[in-house]
């Protein structure tokens, strides 16, 4: 269902994009490595040992305006570290915004009740300086809030510059993202309402469009999910819960192996996702596949369809990309099988054609082929 645009701005401040994913893993050095030579990354900064921090140590990487933090403890003994890690395997621990002003927002999320995980600090370097603060969400993730006032170093004020390349991108073109397009948090049970109130109450986000498991359901599962986002659009944050099947829902079993709630998938924006998911597979990116029945069933109805579908059909149906149209516009997007050992962290890629969904129309074909996963996961 979709919802009305609040008219007026709330007094939260301004959201301008999603800063950087933070992820805490087991080995930064080797997670890291994987997202430039599989996904197409360049490592833009680091930090750890060499430039005097002795308890972390991070490796950045970029493409677009998408920028992936990973960070891993480096001394013995870190609890709270290797706590959650022992909870959750590697997975993303902060969601960051650029925002205008992160005093005041921190301030006044933490005055309605939020947990402040960091208080502000502005932190400076020869490149300049960033005003930064922390509230926890959902589980054991946080969001930070980024202020870059005049900083213009690669990352954020201690990081240096890497500047060497990954060869793999040498001898394969990089996909080419523009920017995150939205970050899906997973809920347990009955937790999708209280988290998207949250959102509302600390953030001033509003509901952009939401499915329950009336709509959404395959013969085996279901889940309901609603979307919030920022007074300007800019921010969408998903959030899904389980809903009763004859099996467990995928997002159930997410949440089983992650311990809780937590990020399961972050979606990609490009304008070539021919060329972009060619280019993943090359570099032995594994996507879920789609049956050829799902294209035999779209050509017929496209045929129908007031819009017209510029690329191909026959290379989307051989890259196995889904489309989603109503009569203004369409997307395309792809899922890939999850990045970890655990089945929880996946990733999306979605080019725009006038069109702001999430790919309802596909949700049905998606969440079969996530369950012949499933079941080879032995979850039945
Ligand atoms: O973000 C979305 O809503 C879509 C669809 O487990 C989706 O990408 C929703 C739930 C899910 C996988 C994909
Ligand atoms: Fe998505």
């Amino acid at each position: 269902m979709e919802y009305e645009k609040p008219t007026e701005r709330p007094e939260i401040g301004k959201f301008l994009a999603f800063d950087h994913l933070r992820f805490w893993v087991g080995n930064a050095k080797q997670a890291a490595s994987f997202y430039t030579s599989r996904f197409g990354f360049e490592e833009v900064a680091y930090q750890g040992l060499e430039t005097g921090e002795r308890d972390f140590c991070t490796h950045v990487i970029r493409n677009g305006d998408i920028v992936l933090a990973f960070t891993t403890a480096i001394q013995p003994g870190n609890s709270e570290f290797y706590g959650e890690l022992e909870t959750h395997g590697d997975g993303v621990k902060d969601v960051a915004f650029t925002v205008d002003d992160a005093r005041s927002m921190h301030e006044k999320a933490v005055s309605r009740g939020a947990k402040s995980v960091r208080e502000p600090e502005e932190l400076k370097d020869e490149n300049g300086s960033v005003i930064i603060a922390s509230i926890q969400t959902y589980g054991d993730t946080i969001h930070t809030l980024v202020e870059r006032k005049d900083y213009t170093g690669p990352f954020l004020p201690g990081y240096k510059e890497s500047t060497t390349k990954d060869p793999v991108n040498e001898f394969i073109e990089t996909p080419k993202f523009e920017r995150i397009d939205h970050v899906v948090g997973n809920q347990p049970d009955l937790e999708m309402e209280p988290t998207a109130e949250w959102y509302e109450k600390m953030l001033d986000f509003h509901r952009y469009w939401s499915v329950d498991d009336s709509m959404i359901h395959t013969e085996y599962s279901s889940l309901r999910s609603i979307v919030m986002c920022d007074f300007d659009e800019i921010i969408k944050m998903p959030i899904n819960e389980p809903a009763p099947g004859k099996r467990k829902s995928q997002i159930q079993e997410y949440v089983d192996f992650y311990g809780g709630p937590g990020v399961q998938h972050i979606a990609m924006k490009t304008d070539d996702i021919i060329d972009t998911i060619e280019n993943m597979r090359k570099r032995g990116v594994e996507f879920l596949t789609i049956p050829d029945t799902y294209y035999e069933n779209l050509r017929k109805a496209l045929a129908e369809a007031p819009i017209e579908v510029k690329e191909d059909l026959d290379v989307l149906q051989k890259n196995k990309i889904l489309i989603d149209y109503d009569d203004k516009g369409y997307l395309l997007q792809i899922f890939t099988k999850p990045v970890e050992d655990r089945p929880t962290l996946f990733f999306e890629v979605i080019q725009r054609n006038n069109h702001n969904g999430f790919g309802a129309g596909n949700f049905k074909s998606l969440f079969e082929s996530i369950e012949l996963e499933q079941e080879r996961r032995g979850n039945l």
